[in-house]
């Protein structure tokens, strides 16, 4: 971790649709009530450069976009996030809750596009160095649940329109990541009610906190 860290750095992951944005939220309201200081980012995005990247990476295209140029990309808009956004209110003592990071690089580019894990770790050593997540909730539910929530939308963009088998393979790199990296991962039932997800993020945080020796919330 970088030295001058003492916020805690909180990651929501999950495929589309499961209810991060509104976890984000969730959690930022609990944080509020406690008068804890956070920061709420995203990605991709959380700067303005990195917004203007996750443009060019969501907006559906003729011309194909190669695995790697997707992969480069992400974390071109990640560089700039950490930067601006996450050291910078670590070092103040917030807690940075940031909706997807480096894992969905793992699920979606590995799992769901099948490129090669060592390409992605060598872009995380050089562009996070120490930096990881202390706490990555992953809202797990099959796709059919997350779609379903989604659909009302309408407009889906360059990588929600991917085939089910695409989705099916982030959702088992995800779940692979939380056996693999378990000292971290919390994993919530996400095809529950708002009410019980809920629940299910407040015992995470509340655990997380109690293995810091802090307050619950
Ligand atoms: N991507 C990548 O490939 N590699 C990377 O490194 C990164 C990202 C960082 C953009 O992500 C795309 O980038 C994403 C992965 C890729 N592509 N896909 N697919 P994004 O995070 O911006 O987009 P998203 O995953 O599609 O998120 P989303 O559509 O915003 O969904 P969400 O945040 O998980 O869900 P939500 O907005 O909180 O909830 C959806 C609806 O369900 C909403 O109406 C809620 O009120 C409702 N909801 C929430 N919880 C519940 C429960 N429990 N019951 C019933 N209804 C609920």
């Amino acid at each position: 971790m970088p030295t001058d860290k003492k916020g805690f750095f909180i990651t929501i992951e999950g495929i589309e649709g499961v209810g991060k944005s509104t976890a984000a939220n969730y959690i930022q309201s609990l944080l509020a009530e406690h008068s804890r200081p956070y920061v709420t980012t995203r990605e991709p995005g959380g700067t303005e450069v990195a917004e203007a990247i996750r443009k060019i990476l969501l907006v559906k295209r003729q011309e194909p976009v190669y695995p790697e140029t997707e992969l480069l990309l992400f974390f071109a808009g990640r560089m700039q996030h950490i930067q601006q956004v996450i050291l910078p209110a670590l070092a103040k003592g917030a807690w940075v809750i940031c909706d997807r990071f480096t894992d969905a690089s793992y699920a979606y580019q590995c799992g769901g596009r099948q490129m090669d894990e060592s390409f992605v770790r060598s872009l995380e050593q050089n562009i996070q160095k120490e930096l990881q997540p202390d706490l990555t909730l992953l809202l797990d539910a099959p796709h059919a649940v997350g779609h379903s929530r989604i659909e009302k939308r309408g407009e889906t963009d360059r990588i929600e329109q991917e085939r089910e088998a695409f989705f099916r393979r982030v959702r088992e790199k995800y779940l692979q990541r939380a056996t693999l990296y378990a000292h971290r991962y919390r994993v919530i039932d996400a095809d529950k009610t708002l009410e019980e997800v809920q629940q299910q993020i407040k015992t995470a945080l509340n655990e997380f906190l109690q293995s810091h020796d802090m307050k619950s919330l």
